[in-house]
């Protein structure tokens, strides 16, 4: 079976698994776990921030992120597809007590007008508005990443209103394979980074976030209170830090990946696809003639996994664990079931 369900599907590799057996451990909770804090030290150097925090998913990451910038009742910005509000089951709300306003994102990514055209003065009528999160790669968006100029103008303008900005960068090393724009680059326009090793880079677990030290001490209180602290954890530690030194240039392969995909398929009949639009290893494609779900069966019969994220969407991702000649024989399987030339 080729998995293009996601990037989070891949095994750790023989050599990230013997990292992991022999990986020095301690109880993180006293912070004691040597192997922890060197991925936190990584990490934070990297995105050039000043610490960092070690927690077990990209969504935990988010939302401590966004516990720690809000007061109950706030209200945040965010594209109307970004991860933290379509697929974080409702957590802004439940833990944070905040309500999340959506801006009108193409292919995730919205403009600094946006966000002053969603801004309200400071009246009583009113919740205190006090984050903007922007999702870089932007999943649903297809991969898509944002220009630079445009993170910019949107950090500008929450800057000028007071507000602060998180970054959901569970992809962020893709965008910075991709434009050669270093990952501390992107993290400077943000007071708090979250970048995941459990996608692209194909660990099997963890997420950071990155801030100030000031931020990411009162971000290891909510991760306590929302039950992501963890003993010898520098057991899975090592997995992302072998990921982070391994598995960040490779990432060209999945990107070149994608695009030949799309190349092959964009030709097919009942399948809508802008090759320009694939930047990264995700491909976002409409199906017309039957529902999505339908050919997700029948790929699938022909050992091809991809997964229906819409009644008429289909996503693909490619990922450590798929070749370039598995892409070939996805594409054949595409041709074969969608009756192009074989
Ligand atoms: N995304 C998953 C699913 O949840 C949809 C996937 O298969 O792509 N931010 C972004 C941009 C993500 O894509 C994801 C996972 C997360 C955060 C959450 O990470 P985890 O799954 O570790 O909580």
């Amino acid at each position: 079976m080729i998995d293009l369900r996601s990037d989070t599907v891949t095994q750790p590799t023989p050599e990230m698994r013997a990292a992991m057996a022999q990986a020095r451990v301690g109880d993180d909770v006293f912070g004691e776990d040597p192997t922890v804090s060197e991925l936190e030290e990584r990490t934070a150097e990297i995105l050039g921030k000043e610490v960092s925090v070690y927690v077990p998913s990209g969504t935990m990451s988010n939302q401590v992120g966004i516990r720690c910038h809000t007061q109950v009742g706030d209200e945040i910005f965010c594209d109307v597809t970004a991860h933290t509000y379509y697929y974080e089951t409702g957590a802004p709300a439940a833990l944070s007590g905040v309500m999340v306003r959506l801006l009108p994102g193409v292919r995730g990514i919205f403009t600094g007008q946006d966000v002053k055209a969603a801004l309200r003065p400071r009246d009583d009528h009113f919740p205190c508005t006090t984050l903007v999160c922007v999702e870089n790669t932007h999943n649903r968006g297809g991969g898509s990443i944002w220009p630079i100029q445009r993170i910019e103008e949107v950090h500008d303008a929450a800057r000028a209103a007071g507000l602060s900005l998180h970054l959901d960068g569970a992809r962020l090393w893709n965008a910075s394979v991709a434009t050669g724009i270093g990952e501390d680059e992107y993290a400077g326009y943000f007071d708090s980074v979250s970048v995941c090793f459990s996608k692209g880079l194909g660990a099997p677990v963890g997420s950071v976030l990155a801030g100030s030290a000031e931020f990411i001490e009162r971000a290891r209180r909510f991760r306590k209170m929302f039950g992501g602290a963890m003993r010898q954890v520098g057991i899975i530690a090592a997995g992302a830090l072998y990921a982070l030194e391994h598995h960040r240039d490779r990432l060209v392969e999945d990107h070149a990946n994608a695009k030949k995909l799309a190349s092959a398929i964009a030709e097919l009949p009942s399948i809508e696809l802008d090759v320009d639009e694939v930047e990264t290893n995700i491909i976002c494609f409409r199906v017309t003639g039957m529902p999505a779900v339908d050919l997700v069966g029948r790929l699938k019969k022909d050992g091809v996994w991809v997964r229906a994220i819409g009644e008429d969407v289909i996503r693909a991702v490619t990922n450590l664990m798929v070749s370039d000649s598995d892409i070939d024989r996805a594409i054949k399987a595409f041709r074969q079931v969608l009756g192009g030339a074989a």
